[in-house]
This record gives structure tokens, sequence and C-alpha cells, in this order.
């Protein structure tokens, strides 16, 4: 029995081949791999004294010869395969254990093109889709975390067909997610930084238990390792829509850099939001905004959950929290609770990765965009249209509802009172809905909507909305505008003394 361990990520393999090597495989090697091996005493052969054939071309060529690829591909069923085998004295290879050219750590280090050539690997993705289409035959491993599993597998001593091709999935869709990092490269250095970003191709992190509703089936891919590597779970199991939930609520909580943000999501849209001095009290005025939506909701704490938020939280039923990080301590005063589900993404912040594109499955295909992102320079740049200038503390309140209002569904308001959120009307048809609805709701729960200051994520294509927020006692507005009607929404802002800013920039999420 043959395996071909030829690894750019080294994460565990000398482990994994001394556990080959103690159920009798023979283990071929290249370059750098053998080398770690012999460091440790593990027998190996390297590829080029078993070809015949030396690496050439500064290693571009040092596994492509056919005694490799005919040792992974010929059908052991097939009598005439075999016999062609033994003619050219190729070996059969059991086990492909191949990971790639780090070719997404180079971009991320430099710019040197020719650095970045190097680092298309060519030999390894061949070998990997030669064993997978092979996986009748031959285990491939591309991901150093299967290790522990394949050898479970391996030790069981089951010609386990099912495992194999598992794990030939994976290993297609690993080599289709790093030739679509190729191709996207490419496409942003010469293509104008946008061009046919058309490989849209993830690898799968897990199923879920079903998709949006029990009779859909659901999975989690992603685009880079961030879930299967940072984000831990520590209690429960993500649902689909936990995972869509939860994306939503970081993004917003982690939208002010450090600052103690915490953000309450249900059904993908914000009930609570609030940077207060600390968490404990970000979390009580975000709660405050909307504690019956809140309910079942998802939290997300941008810092470290400590025992007394723990206590806190405990008080009403969430079904989800996610933090930087979640201590022991807060971790124990969950332990009885059993629908209650723990994330952490491994950090003091919640430091998930922001995409830089943004797209929409519609029927059919899907609408591929930029990722929208709200610039610094569009809050501070923003224009007074009046003669009312915005107080220090409102301009911080104006910030926060706009930011919040860009990632909330349109239509939307968002009201935001001393940097917590106070109102919020999202995902109606018409923008004075969405004013009204959101007051309503202000009014019902009790909350202070006096002195508060008002975001739109698009303008106001007249004065209504402005007329309700004067009536519930706004003080200040920020919106794109843009209206054919800017002058009656101007005239309205100036007449009921508001501070009203226009940005120019729209940011409509539909
Ligand atoms: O330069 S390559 O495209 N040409 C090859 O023939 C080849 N064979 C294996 N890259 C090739 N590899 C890659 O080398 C593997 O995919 C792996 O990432 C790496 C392992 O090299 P080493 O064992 O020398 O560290």
């Amino acid at each position: 029995m043959n395996a071909l361990l030829s690894v750019s990520d080294k994460t565990g393999i000398v482990e994994f081949a001394q556990e080959l090597c103690a159920l009798g495989y023979t283990l071929l090697s290249t370059g750098g791999t053998l080398k770690l091996l012999q460091e440790h005493n593990i027998k190996a052969k390297e590829v080029g004294e078993y070809t015949q054939s030396p690496e050439m071309f500064e290693g571009r060529v040092k596994t492509l010869h056919p005694k490799i690829h005919g040792g992974i591909l010929h059908r052991r069923h097939l009598k005439e395969d075999v016999k062609t085998a033994k003619e050219h004295g190729i070996e059969p290879i059991d086990i492909v254990c191949v990971n790639l050219y780090p070719f997404k750590a180079t971009i991320e280090r430099t710019d040197d093109f020719e650095e970045i050539i190097e680092n298309i690997d060519i030999g390894g993705p061949s070998m990997v889709r030669a064993a997978a289409k092979n996986y009748r035959d031959v285990l491939i491993i591309t991901d150093p975390k299967d290790y522990a599993s394949v050898i479970e597998s391996l030790k069981k001593g089951e010609n386990d067909e099912e495992f194999r091709r598992d794990m030939m999935i994976r290993a297609f869709e690993h080599t289709a997610a790093y030739d679509s990092l190729i191709a996207n490269y490419m496409n942003t250095r010469f293509n104008n930084g946008f061009g046919a970003k058309r490989f849209l191709v993830g690898e799968r992190v897990c199923m879920t238990r079903y998709g949006e509703n029990p009779h859909q089936m659901g999975a989690l891919y992603e685009f880079e390792r961030f879930w299967r590597d940072s984000f831990k779970t520590l209690k429960g199991e993500a649902s689909f829509n936990n995972f869509t939930d939860l994306s939503g609520a970081v993004k917003i909580a982690s939208a002010f850099g450090d600052s103690p943000a915490v953000c309450i999501i249900k059904h993908g849209n914000p009930c609570g939001f609030a940077i207060k001095e600390n968490l404990l009290s970000s979390y009580q005025a975000a709660l405050a905004c909307d504690p019956i939506s809140a309910y079942g909701g998802v939290v997300a704490i941008n810092g470290v959950l400590d025992e007394r938020l723990a206590l806190e939280i405990n008080q009403i039923f969430i079904e989800v929290i996610v933090a930087g990080r979640i201590t022991p301590e807060a971790l124990a005063v969950f332990e009885t609770k059993k629908r209650i589900k723990l994330f952490e993404c491994g950090a003091d912040r919640l430091n998930f990765p922001r995409d830089e594109i943004d797209f929409k499955h519609i029927e059919g295909g899907f609408v591929f965009q930029e990722a929208d992102r709200v610039k610094d320079e569009e809050i501070q740049g923003a224009k007074l249209m009046g003669q009312i200038e915005a107080t220090p503390a409102q301009k911080r309140d104006l910030e926060i509802a706009y930011k919040v209002a860009a990632l909330v569904k349109s239509n939307c308001v968002v009201y935001v009172k001393d940097s917590a959120m106070v109102a919020v009307g999202m995902g109606m048809t018409s923008r004075v809905d969405a004013s009204k609805a959101a007051l309503a709701k202000a009014k019902e729960s009790g909350l202070e909507v006096k002195g508060a200051v008002l975001a739109s994520e698009a303008f106001f294509p007249f004065k209504d909305s402005i007329e309700a927020a004067h009536e519930a006692g706004v003080s200040a507005v920020i919106e794109p505008g843009g209206s054919i009607r800017d002058d009656e929404v101007i005239q309205a802002a100036n007449e009921f003394g508001m501070a009203l800013y226009f940005t120019g920039v729209r940011h409509f999420l539909h």
C-alpha cells in the first residue's frame, strides 16, 4: 500500500505520516515534505527517485509524471489497466494527501507578480483531481483537520466507499475554490478591480440540520477559512437561520471599531443596538429598544462576554449569543439552559471577515456587486442643509444611526438617542410607513424619542417623515438627499428647528 504526501501546510503531517507507517503504508513524498518526515525519522521515498525523473524548472515539475498519475488513476478492477500499470512499472498509489501552494497568503503578502505566479500550484491540483476522480480506489485528503478521521477510518479496516466519496467531493470543492481565487485575483489585478468575478465557489463547512424551513436542505459554505478555523461552537448547533442572523448581527456590532457595541437581531434585522460605556450597559440599552422582539433573538457582543453580562442576558430567553470570546464563568451561567447556543470567534472583538463582494440569488443566476460600505468621510463631510447645527452628542448619534441604517433592510429609518437605538422601521414599501411603524412601537414600549436623531438609508421623497419625526421630538436628521422635493424637506426641517444633513450617498439594502 502506497501513500503520497505532498503538502505546503505541514500542520499535523508528521503525526499523520507516523500513523500511516504504523498501518503499513509505504510513503512517497516531495522535497520539503520529505525533509520534514526524515527529520522525524520517518521513512519515505522521494518522488523523483521513484519516477527516476528529477524535479525540474525550480520545482514547477515534480510530481507531473505517468508513474504518479498512472499510479493514482488506473482502475484496479480493470485487468487492462492493471496490466498497463505493471508493464510500465507503475505502482498503485492508494492514498493521496496534498494541500496546495499558499496562493492566498502570497497575494496577501506581496504584489510581486513573479512570486505570485510561482505560487500557483499545478502539480498539486492535478494529483488532487486525479485521486478524486478515482475515489473508488483512492482516498484523497486535502485538509489537515481530516487526518484524525482518516486514521480512524483506516484503522477500522473497512472498505469505506462512502467516506472516500465524501472526501472526493471535498477535494473538488477545494480545487474549485483554489482556481476561483486565482481567477478572482487576476480579474482584480487586470480587469479594473471588478471584471467578471464570476467564480463564486465556496467550500462546505458543514451541513445544517435543515434550511430556512425544516423541509429544505441547508449547508454553510465559505470562501476563505474563517468558519472552519476561527468560529467556535461552545454550546448548541447553529442552524441555517442562525448563521444568517449571526452574520447580520456581527456586521452591525462590529461596525464601530473596538467600541463596546451590542446588537440584537431578529429575523435578519436589528431590534436593539447600543454603544455605551461598557458591554453590560450597551446590552441593557439595546434590549430596551424592543424587548418583545428580542425574545428568542440573536445577540452579538463586540467584546468578551463575562459572568456579569451573562447573568443579565440570562434573564430572558435569547437563542443565540456570539461574542469575541466567552469566559468559562459566563459559559457556566448558561449550563442549564438547554436551548441557548453560544459561539465565539476566538478574539477580543468580533473579528469576522468582511467580504469585498456581495451577491444575491435570483432565479437562474445571481446579481453580483461590490459590498456596500459607509465611509467615514460621508458622515464627517455631510452637508448641513439649514441654519441649525447638530451638537457633538447629536453628531455621534447621527453617525450611529446612519451606519446602522445602512445595514437595515430598506426602506428603513433608525432613531438613536444617547448612543442607543430607540426606534427602527425596516423592510417597508414606503418610507413614511417605516417612520410611523417605528414611532408607534417606541410609543407603545414607553421609549422616549424626544431628543433622538433620525437616519434614513435613502432620501426622504416627501416631507411627511420629517413631520412625523418632528411630532415625536426628533432633533436632527441625516439622509443622502437627492429627492426632487429636497427643498420641501429642507424647509420643513428648518421650520421645525431640526439640524438636517445630506451625505450624498445612498445605502439601499434589499
Ligand atoms: O510546482 S508544482 O505545480 N508542480 C508539481 O509537479 C508539484 N507537485 C507537488 N507544485 C507541485 N506540488 C506541490 O508542492 C504540492 O501541491 C504541495 O503544495 C507542495 C509540496 O511541496 P514540498 O513537499 O516540497 O514542500
